[in-house]
């Protein structure tokens, strides 16, 4: 099976390391984008995001996963739909489970709900008001971002993302216990949940429960643990927003490791714009003599070239301007 890696090195887990961004707090906004360039990452407080949906649909999750395999199929689909190992179709597989849809429940993915889940009327309706919460949330923290940057209008971002229509994906993963961790033959390797990579769209919102396993690749090329904290959000830089602000915010490498005891489970908000939108840095954020570091592109382009690469590649070299 591909999904051993190389042996495990002990990675730092310095839970001070990773900004805690109160979001309550309006001046919490130059926090947020010291985050965004030191890290790409960081983990948001007092969210107003309820903590009863939260759990709900979570318990609405570990229902889903308990499904028999044969009718988990049923909903096998790409890009949206029921996986298991296979991630993408490009050869990249993990030690995982999930469901994948598009965040307008209306669109594409409709089709997924049909009585499978033990309450499919349930299911979906949480699943709405979860990414309702989740948005307007990630919509607050881009705009304390533009705030926090000195852009005038506090909704240069948070519009590409606002609309329902936009192409936004929820994703949920379900990471089962890894038995081949415990075996001696595994020769203390690490088991991939997740590989590398980073997120193609502008920003993640990422909530689990509190098994551990998320890592983040630092600017010197370590690998740290994120603790897991259930009641709180992790927030990642997408490679979007790393071309808007010319390369300050960096797109965070990321991955998870498989657990030998506990299954984690995790649900994440991509937050995209809509097909047609043109990325590009904003020159709001340019002096005159800066140079644009990436050609313009179309999320629609960027969007395709992602899907048609591996989880590990460096996707926006080629919109690197030379
Ligand atoms: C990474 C971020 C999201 O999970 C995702 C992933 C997508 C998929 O699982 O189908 C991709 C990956 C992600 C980027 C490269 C391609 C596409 C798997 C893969 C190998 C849903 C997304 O938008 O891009």
């Amino acid at each position: 099976m591909a999904v051993l890696s190389k042996p495990i090195i002990e990675p730092k887990s310095e839970l001070s390391l990773i900004p805690v961004i109160d979001i309550s707090d309006p001046e919490s906004k130059y926090a947020i984008v010291k985050a965004c360039e030191d890290f790409g990452f960081f983990k948001v407080i007092n969210h107003g995001v309820s903590t009863e949906l939260v759990s709900v649909l979570e318990h609405e999750t570990v229902e889903f996963f308990s499904l028999p395999k044969s009718e988990k199929t049923q909903l096998a689909g790409y890009p949206f739909g029921y996986g298991s190992r296979k991630i993408g179709r490009n050869g990249d597989v993990g030690w995982v489970e999930y469901l994948l849809m598009n965040a307008n429940l209306d669109s594409g993915s409709a089709p997924l709900f049909p009585d499978l889940s033990k309450n499919p009327a349930t299911f979906r309706d949480v699943l709405e008001e979860y990414i309702a919460s989740v948005r307007k949330m990630t919509c607050h923290v881009l705009e304390m971002i533009t705030d926090g940057l000195g852009i005038k209008h506090t909704n240069t971002l948070s519009k590409l993302v606002s609309d329902q229509n936009t192409d936004s994906i929820l994703r949920l993963n379900h990471y089962p216990p890894c038995p081949l961790i415990k075996k001696k033959n595994n020769g203390g390797k690490n088991v991939i949940g997740f590989g590398e990579h980073t997120d193609p769209q502008i920003i993640s919102v990422l909530r689990s429960n509190n098994t551990c396993g998320l890592q983040i690749n630092l600017a010197d090329g370590s690998w740290i643990s994120v603790p897991p904290d259930h009641s709180s959000f992790f927030f990642n830089v997408g490679d979007s927003l790393q071309v808007m602000t010319n390369g300050r915010f960096k797109s965070v490498r990321h991955r998870v490791l498989a657990n030998c005891k506990k299954s984690r489970v995790s649900m994440i908000y991509f937050a995209g714009p809509s097909l047609t939108q043109r990325i590009a840095p904003l020159t709001c954020l340019m002096d005159k003599e800066d140079e644009m570091l990436y050609e313009e592109f179309t999320w629609s382009e960027y969007r395709s070239s992602a899907y048609n690469s591996r989880l590990s590649d460096n996707r926006l070299q080629q919109f690197e301007r030379k």
